[in-house]
């Protein structure tokens, strides 16, 4: 048991290392877990029903989001980069990427499609 539990230390430090790289602000949002459950965000389809440019908010019919265990439907979610909102227009369709910023599942990237 014990190296079981070194082997997962090992793999969450070379994890934070890995953010912390990227960009310092993206570690509030980190959360320990088993890397056997973790799955990489990946582009997931959806449709923009409203921007809510104000509140940096967008409206999403999406599909499975497969890294955050959520299957498809349609709801609201705070978007990390504010500006992509000025390129979204309502009804169109999407590429975005989903991942939990300090616990709250967020729009990570969004491209029209
Ligand atoms: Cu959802």
């Amino acid at each position: 048991m014990k190296h079981g539990l070194i082997g997962l230390a090992a793999v969450c430090a070379t994890f934070a290392f890995t953010l912390h790289a990227q960009a310092a602000d993206d570690m509030a949002g980190m959360q320990m877990k088993p890397a056997a459950s973790t799955s990489a965000p990946k582009p997931v389809e959806a449709e923009v029903r409203k921007v809510d440019a104000a509140n940096g908010k967008v409206t999403l019919k999406h599909g499975p989001i497969e890294n955050l265990g959520m299957p498809a439907m349609t709801m609201r979610f705070p978007v990390k980069d504010k500006a992509s909102l000025a390129r979204l227009k309502e009804g169109s369709r999407v590429r975005a990427t989903f991942d939990k910023v300090n616990g709250v599942a967020t729009v990570t990237s969004i491209e029209p499609e």
